[in-house]
């Protein structure tokens, strides 16, 4: 897809007045997961014939069902080749969201995509940040079940550390609707990388250290609501999809949305508890 959309379907500088109250959503996973496919399915409503990735397409999508309705998503699909990988770190780190697509049949290659995966949430600056795993390609034989993807993926390991109850790290990651100036169309590896400095967010630090004055202060007060938040707030969901037909995708943004919205209630409450 890449350059071709730039020119012929939605342009990421058309959108840049209006991004405010934009979720910033990344979309990742191996290389021919299904990203594009996803993407364009989500913008477009139909099938579009892809190619290989080489860098990254952005687009605005809306959500249609649920609570999402109407929410608009900026999505940017990045290019999953195994080089091209050591480039996700900068796109996710001011986003609201993870999509991470998994090829549901593809069992040679999902520890790989458990091993990405992990890298990509556990990276400090992504912690707690809401990871949507779309398992795609259901409408194939041997297709895998969310359960069983699941396990193979140790999705577990994805759910954030209580902060109120654990003396493991307690990193949180305040998210920016604040859009970086880009092209929307592919562009070389390299090219208009989205950089921290560009995103008024906080650091991890001064994340850390805001979680911990909250856990020392919630533990001497009324600590219900922090502690009731974070314990709701699971981190992941996995929902089954197709990208050809966009079954699942448009559920999927409504899981992802939901998450983005508990998660920012909670950073609220941890910012008062300070
Ligand atoms: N059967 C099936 N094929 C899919 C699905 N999603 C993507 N594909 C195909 O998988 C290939 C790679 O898709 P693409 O979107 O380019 O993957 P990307 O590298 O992750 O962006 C293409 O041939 C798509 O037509 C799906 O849900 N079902
Ligand atoms: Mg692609």
């Amino acid at each position: 897809m890449g350059a071709a959309m730039g020119k012929n379907g939605g342009n990421l500088l058309d959108s840049l007045p209006s991004t405010q109250g934009t979720l910033h959503v990344v979309m990742l996973g191996l290389d021919s997961a299904g990203k594009t496919t996803a993407l364009y399915r989500l913008k477009f409503d139909q099938y579009l014939n892809t190619v290989p990735t080489i860098g990254f397409n952005c687009e605005k999508v809306r959500g249609a069902v649920g609570k999402a309705k109407g929410v608009q998503f900026l999505v940017w699909d990045v290019g999953g080749q195994e080089k091209l990988r050591p480039l996700w770190r900068s796109y996710t780190r001011c986003t609201d969201g993870i999509v991470f697509v998994v090829d549901s049949v593809d069992v040679e290659r999902m520890e790989e995509a458990k091993m990405e995966l992990m890298r990509t949430a556990k990276c400090p600056d992504n912690q707690g940040v809401p990871v949507l795993i779309l398992a795609n390609k259901q409408d194939l034989p041997g297709a895998r079940e969310p359960k069983e993807l699941e396990k193979l993926l140790s999705l577990h390991e994805l759910s954030p550390i209580h902060p109120l109850t654990s003396s493991g790290p307690a990193i949180d990651s305040l998210s920016t609707t604040g859009s970086p100036h880009q092209s929307s169309t592919a562009k070389t590896p390299g090219d208009n990388i989205i950089r921290k400095e560009d995103c008024h967010t906080q650091s991890s630090n001064t994340i850390t250290s805001i979680l911990n004055t909250a856990s020392t202060t919630a533990a001497n007060s009324s600590t219900t609501v922090t502690s009731s938040s974070y314990q709701n707030y699971k981190g992941w969901h996995i929902q089954p999809a197709c990208a050809i037909t966009g079954e699942g995708l448009q559920e999927g943004l409504e899981a992802l949305h939901e998450m983005i919205v508990k998660k920012r209630k909670m950073n609220k409450v941890t910012k008062k508890k300070r």
